[in-house]
């Protein structure tokens, strides 16, 4: 299935169901905030699990129980696309 960059009025619509995402850098941006190290490094795992399935794979980094994201798709000029808010609503899903 072919993927389209989304305008910015479309990002604007999603952003307002997609509660502390913002656009950094030109990409969708997160900050996630667990209770624990384990807990993060356990929602990571399970996200990983989904993005591979979706073949389409977050930038992230973890510090203690922080978990930085950046989502970008490569193949449209590293711009946002409908499957990088359909991995954020992921990533909101598997967060509780
Ligand atoms: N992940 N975020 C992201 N963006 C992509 O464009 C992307 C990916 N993972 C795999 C992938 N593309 C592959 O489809 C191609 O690199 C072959």
């Amino acid at each position: 299935m072919a993927h389209t960059k989304l305008t910015n009025e479309q990002i604007n619509a999603v952003l307002k169901e997609l509660p502390g995402w913002t656009v950094k850098d030109g990409k969708l941006h997160k900050t996630f905030k667990f209770k624990t190290f384990a807990r993060a490094i356990g929602w990571m795992v399970s996200v990983a699990v989904q993005a591979d399935k979706m073949d389409h794979h977050p930038d992230w980094s973890n510090t203690y129980n922080r978990v930085e994201v950046n989502l970008s798709t490569h193949e449209l000029d590293d711009t946002i696309s409908d499957l990088d808010t359909e991995l954020a609503r992921k990533m909101e899903e598997l967060a509780g």
